[in-house]
């Protein structure tokens, strides 16, 4: 899964839904996390205060293939970042 990236210090929103069935999108070590439905955009909103990389987690069981689910949240100063569309 291509990480995603996002800067510090700014309210970024996650827009998220699901191509096949319930899945779940956690961002460990914060409180941010919402249930992905098929058919559904959900929207969960986040600053982040330190830069550094999160785990991205699938809190749902999914199917059999739900251990293969995982990717990362990488925080970048500001003025490092560059706007990024990611699919996954
Ligand atoms: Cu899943």
């Amino acid at each position: 899964m291509t990480p995603i990236r996002v800067p510090a210090d700014t309210r970024v929103t996650f827009k998220v839904t699901s191509a096949d069935v319930v899945h779940g999108f956690s961002i460990a070590e914060t409180n941010i996390n919402t249930m992905v439905i098929p058919g559904q955009v959900a929207e969960v909103t986040a600053v982040f205060d330190e830069t550094g990389t999160y785990g991205l987690v699938c809190h749902e069981y999914c199917g059999a293939a739900h251990h293969t689910m995982g990717g990362s949240v990488e925080v970048v100063p500001k003025d490092q970042y560059e706007p990024q569309e990611v699919s996954n």
